[in-house]
């Protein structure tokens, strides 16, 4: 018989909350992880990432995200780690922005609570910024920030409590399926390891990982940026300013946060799906002078006191689907054993806890009752040649 239930490739963000939601329904779990815990190399650092629930991608998302900040909130309990702050957030752009229309459309599908401010109340109510006259913005109370490296931390911790085997340093190097439908047999450097099942969590190794997926996964550098605000930070702590998206009139996306680690973190802001393709193992990690100005120049009409003073900049990777709609779904060449969970598209650690709990009903049962006909891979739209749909 296999030695595990289930092994887990990948303990990112995603990977980690896999392993605990198996593990803690008492599976015999190993997790396997190129690199070392909380590591800087994949999608799940940065100190930061926005959460939200008007949510202007689709309105399909939205029964997750709810099942999401229930788990988030668990997961704090259950650990003792500070992870979400509900700072409130803006969608801002012209009325007829992807952002704007698409959070309103969701808002009120789902009767989700928002108010909807003209420029001259969103700057009356949040004096940093400042819209253009013909600009508006949803506002949602319940927006805000998620801790990334914390919560893979919490995940991992627990996973561990409830006796999952966690090896790092330690990739797998190639994998197969038992004669038989007994299950999977996956090689490292070190060891090779049976399970029943197969769960694989890749990050931006998606395309070595999985390149019989049938679903075209590109990978794209992008940078995250913290400026020192003119005039110091007092405007921009949590308790006062909100998270932002806020898209152009061409329908580029700049979104930030609150100067969220005192006085001298500054504020953390970035270009959303606006990257370069790379590679993941041969991505360039320098941010450039160029680099730094074009952010500067498309905060300075917005928000007067950011880009301020520059302090450091660093990369980060999306995995990104065609349609930039997940996938989640057993594997379609491998439906009897193997799951996986990809190409969130720069917008998935909002979702880590209830994809975690979905990998494991899809490794354990074979189904779920999540909503998930959005991220099945034989989708038409994830099939398409790789290119971003018109903003
Ligand atoms: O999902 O809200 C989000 C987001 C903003 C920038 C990157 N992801």
């Amino acid at each position: 018989a296999p030695t595990y239930d289930v092994i887990v490739l990948g303990l990112g963000g995603m990977g980690s909350a896999a392993a605990h939601h198996l593990a803690a329904r008492g599976a015999r779990v190993l997790g396997l992880e190129k690199f070392g815990p909380v590591h800087h190399r994949g999608s799940s650092h940065g100190g930061s990432r926005i959460t939200r629930q008007s949510y202007f991608e689709d309105p399909a998302y939205v029964p997750l995200l709810l099942r999401s900040y229930e788990l988030y909130d668990k997961l704090e309990r259950d650990t003792g780690r500070r992870i979400a702050t509900l700072c409130g957030g803006v969608m801002v752009g012209r009325p007829d922005s992807r952002t704007v229309r698409g959070s309103l459309d969701s808002a009120r599908q789902w009767d989700l609570p928002h108010e909807v401010l003209d420029a001259v109340a969103l700057r009356r109510r949040f004096p940093t910024l400042t819209p253009a006259p013909d600009e508006v913005a949803l506002y949602e109370a319940r927006a805000g920030f998620v801790r990334p490296e914390n919560t893979v931390a919490a995940h991992l911790q627990l996973a561990v409590q409830d006796g999952a085997e966690l090896h790092f340093e330690e990739p797998a190097t190639r994998w197969e399926e038992l004669p038989g439908g007994a299950g999977v047999r996956v090689h490292t450097d070190e060891n090779a390891y049976t399970a029943g099942q197969l769960v694989i969590c890749p990050g931006a190794w998606a395309p070595q990982l999985l390149a019989d997926l049938g679903v075209p996964v590109t990978i794209e550098r992008h940078v995250m940026y913290w400026f020192a605000p003119d005039g110091g930070t007092a405007p921009f702590v949590p308790a006062r300013h909100p998270i932002y998206i806020w898209e152009d009139a061409r329908g580029v996306q700049v979104y930030g946060f609150p100067a969220i680690d005192g006085p001298d973190g500054g504020a953390k802001v970035a270009f959303f799906r606006k990257g370069t393709a790379c590679t993941p193992d041969g991505i360039d990690r320098t941010v450039h002078d160029d680099e730094v100005r074009a952010m500067a120049d498309q905060l300075a009409p917005r928000i007067p006191a950011l880009p301020g003073r520059f302090l450091k900049a660093a990369t980060c990777m999306y995995s990104n689907t065609p349609d930039e709609h997940f996938v989640i779904a057993r594997h379609p060449a491998h439906p009897e054993t193997v799951t996986v969970a990809c190409g969130f598209s720069g917008h998935g650690f909002k979702f880590v806890p209830v994809v975690g709990e979905i990998v494991a009903d899809l490794a354990l049962t074979g189904s779920t009752a999540h909503p998930i006909d959005l991220f099945a891979p034989s989708r038409r739209s994830a099939r398409e040649t790789p290119g971003r749909p018109a903003a």
